[in-house]
């Protein structure tokens, strides 16, 4: 990777020198990515140079850097392209972002779609898939992954080789099976794949009712039903479940993992807001698991909060689209806006 350019370097020079003068105290700090991949931070000496900036030395390599911050946690989306961006990839970087995490994707699949429906579903190669899954892998240190919309079977195989091989933590796997105007987006065995494959390498899983029912064979539309259903899914090898019953008339979510003290199951119960932006609520709460986890919090806390952006992504979102629009995964953007007001006499 290259260094930024020196303060000289850039467009405007002289007027970016002076304000990186102001943030060079803080730039004397050099981190140094160590050999097992851990950023240690030491103080450098007096810098003659103010445009130097913070330096990662990395492989023998220099990386300079201006802002004195350490990196946040990066979070890896595995899922398909939805070019109304409510759901799939570029949804999910909003996600991601919106946690203060640093997002980077793989694309499993193009979609024609926009809010009104799915149109139809190209799905990449599944040597593309690995071979992005790998050089991500050996470029950056991912704290956490989304698995969203696979597309076919063959790609759920390689993303499943993939997570086997680089022993990633903190997996969140949605097992997504159709959209919901009833659009295909797993492919011909690709069900088959997440059960034997995915399901127990996942850290969580989160299919919402109707998922949880193909996955399970059982019908699945009460709290009763959920519980015997996440008995089944633990039986089939899913190390924590939560079931999402955000459709159901009594909107509840049941989180079942195992504790210190045993098997232990939370049921999360919340009012059901009627909305129109709805699109993408799947991605959105399996991704802020995902950020969560990333984070270090535990399942029950990573539940509630996924939940509670959710919601608000949900009441903070704003009409777009014939059909059903996006939740609003950036609404803590426009919060907590300070007004500053000058005057002049
Ligand atoms: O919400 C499921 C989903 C996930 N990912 C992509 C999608 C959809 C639904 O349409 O298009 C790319």
């Amino acid at each position: 990777m290259q260094g930024a350019p020196t303060a000289a370097a850039r467009p405007g020079g002289p007027k970016l020198r002076g304000s990186l003068l102001t943030v060079e105290n803080r730039c004397r700090a050099a981190s140094t990515w160590t050999a097992g991949g851990m950023l240690s931070t030491r103080r450098l000496g007096a810098s003659s140079d103010a445009g130097e900036g913070l330096r990662h030395e990395r492989d023998a390599r220099a990386y300079i850097c201006y802002s004195g911050q350490m990196p946040p946690p990066v979070v890896l989306t595995i899922a398909g392209f939805d070019p109304s961006s409510g759901a799939g990839v570029t949804a999910d970087i909003k996600t991601i972002a919106a946690h203060g995490c640093y997002g980077v994707g793989c694309i499993t699949a193009l979609t024609v779609q926009s809010t009104a429906s799915v149109r139809r579903v190209e799905t990449v190669s599944p040597e593309l898939v690995t071979e992005t899954l790998e050089e991500l892998r050996a470029d950056l240190e991912i704290s956490a992954v989304h698995i969203g919309m696979l597309g076919s079977g063959k790609i759920g195989r390689a993303v499943a080789d993939f997570l086997e091989k680089a022993k990633l933590g903190n997996v969140v796997l949605d097992p997504v099976i159709k959209s919901s105007s009833g659009r295909d987006l797993i492919g011909a065995g690709g069900v088959r794949l997440l059960i034997e494959r995915l399901l127990p390498l996942a850290t969580v899983i989160t299919p919402n009712v109707d998922e949880a029912a193909v996955l399970t064979s059982l019908a699945v539309s009460d709290l009763e039903q959920m519980r015997v259903a996440v008995a089944r899914l633990h039986e089939m090898g899913a190390a924590s479940v939560v079931i999402t019953g955000g459709h159901l008339e009594k909107a509840v979510d049941l989180l079942s993992f195992a504790s210190r003290t045993g098997p232990q199951q939370e049921v999360f119960k919340s009012a059901k807001l009627p909305s129109n932006s709805t699109h993408g609520t799947g991605c959105a709460f399996s991704t802020a698991m995902a950020c969560h986890l990333a984070q270090g919090r535990g399942l029950p806390e990573a539940v509630l909060l996924a939940k509670t952006y959710v919601a608000a992504a949900i009441a903070n979102a704003y009409p777009l689209g014939r059909g059903v629009g996006p939740v609003h995964h950036l609404y803590r953007m426009y919060q907590h806006r300070r007004v500053a007001t000058h005057e002049t006499t």
